[in-house]
């Protein structure tokens, strides 16, 4: 693990699964615009949660690019689950702000919460195509800019899935 500290917050970075951040309260979905099971974090996700926290999703969807909807976390370790729409890349545009907006979206509807960690996967990533090192730039100055500005969230964890993601975002953790 990395960490950086900006104002009250500790950024920190993991590699491992999003469904195993038992000291988490909230924890982050790369969903699909219905909101439904999909590949990477959004199956890992319901795989667990469903067939709960698909009847809790439905009365959501669609959400659009940028959007984050929350819910509780059937059978996972945590309170809450933040499902996000990140941009297509190539898309949906503009890329860069839509995937801040899912960021920021998220982070207020924990910190509304009094949510005190949260875990984020690197949304757009995977099939959605996002290059790493951009969405990896976008979200650690997110966190950066909305970190004096928190009531309660104290951690923020990117939990990255693969050892070159984690070694990527350490390259951009220490470029912030
Ligand atoms: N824990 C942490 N990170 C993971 C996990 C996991 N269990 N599984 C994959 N990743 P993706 P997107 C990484 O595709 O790009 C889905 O099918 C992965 O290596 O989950 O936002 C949905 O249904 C990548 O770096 O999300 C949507 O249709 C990152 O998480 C669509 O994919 C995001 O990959 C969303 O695409």
């Amino acid at each position: 693990m990395s960490r950086i500290r900006f104002n009250n917050v500790q950024l920190e970075i993991v590699q491992g699964d999003i469904v195993d951040q038992p000291d988490c309260d909230a924890i982050v979905n790369a969903a699909n615009a219905q909101l439904k099971t999909g590949g990477g974090v959004a199956g890992a996700i319901h795989s667990k949660g469903d067939p709960e926290l698909e009847k809790e999703t439905r009365k959501y969807a669609p959400i659009k690019p940028g959007e984050a909807v929350m819910t509780s976390a059937p059978n996972l370790p945590n309170k809450y689950v933040i499902h996000c729409l990140g941009p297509v890349y190539g898309k949906d545009k503009p890329e860069d702000k839509l995937l801040e907006n899912c960021y920021i979206n998220a982070l207020k509807l924990a910190d509304e919460k009094d949510a005190e960690t949260i875990a984020f996967p690197a949304i757009s990533t995977g099939a959605f195509g996002y290059p790493m090192k951009e969405a990896a730039r976008i979200a650690f100055k997110t966190v950066k800019k909305l970190s004096g500005e928190f009531k309660s969230i104290r951690v923020v964890r990117f939990v990255l899935w693969s050892a070159t993601d984690y070694n990527l975002h350490l390259d951009v953790l220490k470029e912030i």
